[in-house]
């Protein structure tokens, strides 16, 4: 099984770029290599990278676990055998990967069909995943929770969680992807989707045979298809219906003839994942799609994913599918314990990650899978990682990042016979667990502690986020010891009014890429030797209600307001005034921002002031000043005003 084959080592090259990003994730440099240890004949002494996969595809097969297993194995090869999917003449014969018991009597086979001359044979790491994800939960799996697997490869663990119910999100990197798509492809989750959007009330006409008679029964609107064979030079597809209705197999005309407007387009909806029920077994999801390891990337895939589901089941008219699940999961989650917005994107429930920690293949690439995993991770999902033990493997320096934010347990794998597999399973710390114990700790010291929560919070992350309850953060903000010239501010405003903007181009970085926030973001940005911890909390309203959780401590209220919107020029005075009166944030001064004074319809600072009646505000020093974010004018003005008020008051 494991015969080397000729070309592999290029194929390396492939996955090392994992998670690539300049300069941590890469290969090791020439010189690099030459000090690694050596044998006396010159060869690398005992570094044995992970092989990565050709291409192998897998099956599984359904079946009922009572039957003789040793016949029932048989058949079932024999069934692959003879569908001649994949396969030509000289192809090796498909062979049993494992079996594993699914529902009351039935079991899941798993198949694997290796193209010719494949050399794919290190199962343990995908394995050991599969056995712990099943053993411990299943009931999730089935419940139809969301899995995102990183590093997929042929995608094991992913084909068995969707197989049982899950709604899976297998990721590599681009150019990896391939063969998880035709495994994927190849047991029923067609990756090659359509969705018709012409013809009207009465769908789209359908022929059995290519250029036969129209049959009666049309494909209807929005309905999805997976494609069978493509002639786009005659402007033909055989179709499979997924949803919808109309006839289940045929062929349809991609464009209208006359005018060319489509009849289908390609779409990366899928039908929507059946739930199972005790005894019986559902059928997830598999959504296939290529992504480096990267937070924030990450992060806008999972918000991807939930419109599109949400899609899939409108268009299915099955909107109650998921329904029940996610009420529950998010009503144990609500209750005053963690601050998720509307319009924050679900996260994994499960994390799957198989033997993708090797450093003289993939360099420090972990680095950007633990910062990967921690910004998809739910608050009570879990990480179910393998790690192949290997010479130099890195694992250990993977395992100290991870336990920076994660709670862990690690232990050698051993059902797979393979005394060379560390499993580890890791979870957000419970509530305050962590973070109040390191802050108490006399180990700890409280810059050890700052840089953990900045860690965790940069970006706009609700998922760390939600690591803490109310008591919690606040505990924590409380015990932070501040320096004398460190003072904490905190920026708030509607939603749109450049709060983020500010906060970039104070600290010089790139302003064309900005999302609106949906949690915070915290820079500490230093002035005259003096360190202004910055909290830029979202505006939008439906975040509005946890600002109160940011008060806090507060040295200082910048307020920012959009110059240029007159219209919310009310509503936003209506914040204010409320924040004035916020108890937390008695007496503290007042840094009014008019941004967006670049703007020909901005209106003046002065004006703005006497529309918010700023004048009456006789509790604290304030001011108001005319700033552009994106000009970066007035706000370094903004800044010293606010130093210097925070020094007087010091
Ligand atoms: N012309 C101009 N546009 C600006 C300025 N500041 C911000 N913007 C734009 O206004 C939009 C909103 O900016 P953000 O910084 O995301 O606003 P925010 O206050 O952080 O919004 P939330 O995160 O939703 O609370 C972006 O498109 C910015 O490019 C400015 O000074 N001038
Ligand atoms: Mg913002």
């Amino acid at each position: 099984m494991s015969k080397e084959r000729p070309g592999s080592k290029e194929r390396l090259g492939s996955k090392e770029r994992l998670g690539s990003k300049e300069p941590r994730a890469r290969r090791l440099g020439a010189s690099e290599v030459q000090r690694l240890p050596r044998d006396r004949s010159g060869k690398l002494n005992g570094i044995t990278p992970p092989t990565t996969s050709p291409s192998s595809h897998l099956f599984f097969r359904w079946g009922e676990a009572q039957k003789d297993l040793a016949e029932q194995n048989e058949r079932t090869l024999e069934q692959i055998g003879s569908q001649g999917e994949l396969q030509d003449e000289e192809q090796e014969p498909p062979e049993l990967l494992c079996e594993i018991p699914v529902a009351q009597n039935h079991v899941l086979r798993m198949l694997r069909q290796p193209p010719l001359g494949s050399s794919f044979s290190d199962w343990g790491p995908s394995v050991a995943v599969c056995d712990q994800v099943i053993e411990n939960h299943r009931s999730w799996l089935r419940a139809g929770c969301r899995v995102l697997e990183l590093g997929c490869g042929i995608g094991l663990p992913s084909l068995v969680c969707a197989a049982l119910g899950a709604r899976v999100v297998a990721t590599d990197l681009p150019s990896n992807i391939e063969d998880m798509e035709q495994n994927s492809a190849a047991n029923g989750w067609p990756q090659a989707v359509w969705r018709v959007v012409g013809g009207g009330s009465e769908g789209i006409p359908v022929t059995k045979e290519r250029g036969g008679k129209i049959e009666k029964e049309r494909l209807s609107q929005d309905a999805l298809v997976e494609e069978l064979e493509l002639r786009k030079e005659l402007n033909l597809m055989r179709y499979r219906r997924l949803t919808g209705v109309g006839p289940k197999e045929g062929w349809v005309q991609l464009v209208r003839p006359y005018g060319n407007r489509p009849l289908l387009v390609k779409t990366e909806l899928r039908p929507p994942a059946q739930r199972s029920h005790a005894g019986a077994f559902g059928r997830g999801t598999i959504i296939v799609v290529p992504l480096r390891w990267e937070a924030q990337e990450a992060l806008n895939l999972m918000r991807r994913l939930d419109d599109l589901e949400s899609a899939a089941l409108e268009l299915s008219g099955n909107e109650r599918a998921l329904k029940p699940v996610k009420a529950r999961r998010e009503e144990k989650l609500i209750p005053n314990q963690v601050i998720r917005p509307d319009g924050f994107p679900s996260l994994a429930d499960i994390v799957l990650c198989s033997d993708c920690v090797c450093e003289p293949a993939y360099g420090e690439s972990w680095e950007e899978l633990v910062e990967t995993i921690e910004s998809v991770m739910s608050p009570d999902g879990i990480a179910i990682i393998s790690l192949r033990r290997r010479s130099y493997d890195g694992i250990e320096r993977f395992v100290q990042r991870l336990a920076r934010n994660l709670r862990y347990e690690r232990y050698r794998h051993r059902k797979s016979e393979d005394a060379g597999i560390d499993l580890i399973c890791a979870t957000w710390p419970g509530k305050r667990e962590q973070f109040e114990d390191s802050v108490d700790s006399p180990r700890c010291s409280t810059q050890c502690f700052n840089t953990a929560v900045l860690e965790a919070y940069k970006l706009d992350k609700f998922c760390a986020l939600a690591r803490f309850d109310r008591m919690g953060l606040l505990n924590i903000l409380k015990k932070m010891k501040k320096d004398e010239r460190e003072a904490r501010i905190l920026m708030l405003g509607l939603d749109n009014a450049g709060k983020t903007t500010i906060l970039k181009t104070l600290s010089q970085e790139d302003i064309s890429h900005i999302m609106p926030t949906q949690g915070f973001n915290i820079k500490s940005l230093v002035q005259d030797g003096f360190k202004l911890n910055v909290w830029d909390i979202g505006g939008q309203k439906t975040i509005r209600p946890y600002w109160s959780n940011y008060f806090e401590s507060s040295d200082a209220l910048v307020y920012v307001i959009d110059s240029s919107d007159r219209r919310r020029l009310e509503e936003s005075g209506q914040e204010l005034r409320e924040l004035l009166a916020e108890d937390k944030l008695g007496g503290i001064p007042l840094l009014v921002f008019a941004n967006k004074q670049d703007l020909l319809q901005a209106t003046p600072a002065d004006e703005i002031a006497a529309a918010l009646d700023l004048a009456s505000i006789s509790d604290r020093t304030w001011t108001i000043q005319a700033c552009s974010a994106k000009d970066g004018s007035g706000l370094e003005d903004g800044m010293q005003w606010l130093i210097g008020v925070i020094n007087e008051k010091a």
